[in-house]
């Protein structure tokens, strides 16, 4: 049995670009990646998306306007943690994406999203995000460059999955 740990994942697009950030700390160090973090205890997985958002590249962000559109599961060999991402992307927001001391962030082209700089799974689940399709993922890791196996499938509604995973 895994330890599941929730964390949420945030991206910024607009109809030609995505909102990344070069992490300069701590877990994915030096990786670019949406926004994002751990889920506090008592605090809603929607709460913390926008607080991560928020003190990462002091963006503000309702709500109403996170949509939730992928879930990914990640477990490492040999770890019995299962790193459990809810995706979320919002194209509106208060706010200049600002450096903070955890992230730079950058908007790239869809065209020229940098694969070779980001976890080795998102060129696996990127596409389903690009073209506007909801995602679930689970990856199986050995240490953090190499996926052992994985399994990526669309999803027609998230509602319906959650219903169904408990
Ligand atoms: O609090 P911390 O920065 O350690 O949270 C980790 C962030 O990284 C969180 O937003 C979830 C995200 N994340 C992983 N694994 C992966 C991954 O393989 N790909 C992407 N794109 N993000 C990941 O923890």
């Amino acid at each position: 049995m895994y330890l599941r740990k929730i964390y949420t994942l945030v991206f910024l697009r607009n109809e030609t670009q995505i909102l990344l950030g070069l992490k300069k700390r701590g877990f994915g160090l030096n990786k670019w990646n949406g926004f994002g973090g751990k889920v506090e205890h008592n605090e809603s997985i929607i709460d913390a998306a926008i607080r991560e958002l928020r003190e990462e590249c002091c963006v503000d962000v309702n709500k109403s306007d996170l949509k939730n559109i992928g879930h990914l599961e990640f477990t490492f060999e040999g770890e019995s943690i299962l790193m459990d991402v809810r995706v979320f992307s919002a194209s509106v927001y208060e706010g200049v994406p600002t450096e903070t001391e955890e992230m730079a962030p950058k908007w790239f082209k869809y065209e020229e999203i940098p694969f070779d700089d980001m976890w080795p799974d998102d060129r696996i689940w990127f596409p389903y995000l690009l073209k506007n399709k909801l995602f679930y993922g689970i990856f199986h890791y050995k240490g953090y460059d190499t996926i052992l196996n994985y399994e990526v499938k669309e999803l027609k509604c998230m509602e319906t999955f959650y219903k169904n995973k408990k």
